[in-house]
């Protein structure tokens, strides 16, 4: 099934923690397919004292399910450092990995939902989405760039540099 993740990351070495979390996920068996550019972005949510986020989204095929894929994001995550137990809800991390869309999936559980809230109302996430896939769109039908266009621009997505290596 082809999915769309999205990556963050704001303490320490920013771009080598997105290019860490690809490369892991491609070694567990998880399809790269394509990477957005990378994006320097204003931290939004609960925690704005905090520093900036680099951001960018992936292109994957798996034949895992949602939960699945989220237990090996979450394995990742502590893999690459983040402290699962200590960090603050939403304050800084060296590597988030978010289950975005997958399929035309709508999946509800305690601990995940798809789509992903953020995929239809955060410019973090709308910008290297449509970068990858201009005509995406949630499994209720809506374009995800009708979602973006209805969004204001307070949150400031600056493009940072190029997209992370996959599929070498
Ligand atoms: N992630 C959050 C909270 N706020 N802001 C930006 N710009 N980028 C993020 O990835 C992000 C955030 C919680 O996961
Ligand atoms: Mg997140
Ligand atoms: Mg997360």
């Amino acid at each position: 099934m082809i999915g769309y993740l999205g990556l963050g990351s704001n303490v320490g070495d920013r771009r080598a923690a997105l290019q860490a979390a690809a490369d892991a996920l491609a070694a567990a068996g998880v399809g790269v397919l394509a990477s957005s550019s990378t994006y320097d972005t204003d931290p939004v949510g609960e925690v704005l004292d905090q520093p900036a986020f680099l951001n960018c989204c992936l292109k994957i095929d798996t034949a895992l399910g949602p939960e699945e894929l989220l237990d090996l994001a979450k394995a990742i995550e502590a893999q690459l450092g983040r402290d699962l137990e200590g960090g603050v809800r939403h304050g800084p991390r060296p590597i988030d990995i978010d289950l975005l869309l997958l399929g035309d999936l709508a999946y509800e559980s305690e601990r995940l939902t798809l789509p992903h809230e953020q995929a239809t109302s955060r410019r973090f996430v709308l910008v290297p989405l449509l970068e990858l896939d201009f005509d995406l769109a949630t499994p209720d039908g809506r374009r995800l760039s009708e979602a973006f266009e209805a969004l204001g621009f307070e949150e400031g997505v600056r493009r940072e540099g190029d997209p992370l290596t996959v599929g070498a």
